[in-house]
């Protein structure tokens, strides 16, 4: 197929002075964020949450395959058991499957096998990857670097819901094969993981981290 172009209408050269206060005010917003793992039961409008997914498809994709599914999980029922089998998996994980180092690795975060937020999360968005897909005409076909464009696609997810007001969680039962299962989903797409969205409870804490100094993750040549 021969490719076809635009003119790139949609960039706009900003002054350097309002690029650095624009980026100032980004990176202030984003320090701010925080994984959250107590939350209300509080109702988020779905108008925020569509907005936030159609972020999220805007990434850049291998190919433009747009090779995510976002499943937006309200219903009671669904979300119970969600939590039994994570929770299943969990304790699976605590007591035996993990390593005493990774254990160790998660003591400052205070987690542990049980999953309350994943039924009072006014939404629970469960994120999969297509590994390949078809053609209008069925036509099986391979999609390019999957697991990478659909973490950049939640990375802007989780920023989106972030600067719209509301607190995420990633969440990632491993194993997570039930959630296809359980949510109806076909062969092609492979769980990557929930992200719990909605308001922090009002006695919501959170642990004592830090991120590294720039240096740490930065490198200039
Ligand atoms: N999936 C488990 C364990 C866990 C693993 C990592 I890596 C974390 O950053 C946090 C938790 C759980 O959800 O408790």
């Amino acid at each position: 197929m021969k490719p076809k172009f635009v003119a790139l209408d949609s960039f706009f050269r900003y002054p350097v002075e309002e690029m650095k206060d624009r980026s100032d005010w980004f990176l202030n917003e984003m320090l701010k964020r925080r994984t959250v793992r107590h939350f209300s039961t509080t109702p988020v409008p779905i108008e925020v949450i569509k907005n936030c997914l159609q972020v999220a498809c805007t990434a850049p994709s291998g190919a433009n395959r747009q090779p995510w599914k976002f499943v937006v999980i309200e219903d009671e029922n669904l979300k119970k058991e969600i939590r039994k089998h994570a929770e299943v998996e969990e304790r699976n994980f605590y007591l035996h499957r993990a390593p005493t180092e990774w254990l160790k690795a998660l003591e400052p975060l205070g987690t542990d096998p049980e999953k309350p937020f994943l039924t009072t999360a006014p939404q629970l968005i469960a994120v999969f990857a297509e590994t390949y897909g078809w053609l209008e005409d069925g036509t099986k076909i391979k999609n390019y670097y999957a697991t990478e464009s659909v973490g950049i696609a939640t990375g802007m997810l989780i920023t989106a819901l972030h600067l719209a007001g509301l607190v995420t969680l990633t969440h990632t039962p491993s194993p997570m094969g039930f959630l296809n299962r359980i949510l109806g989903r076909p062969k092609n797409e492979r769980a990557f993981l929930i992200l719990v969205t909605g308001y922090p409870s009002d006695n919501a804490t959170v642990p004592i981290i830090d991120k590294n100094p720039l240096e740490k993750s930065v490198v200039w040549l």
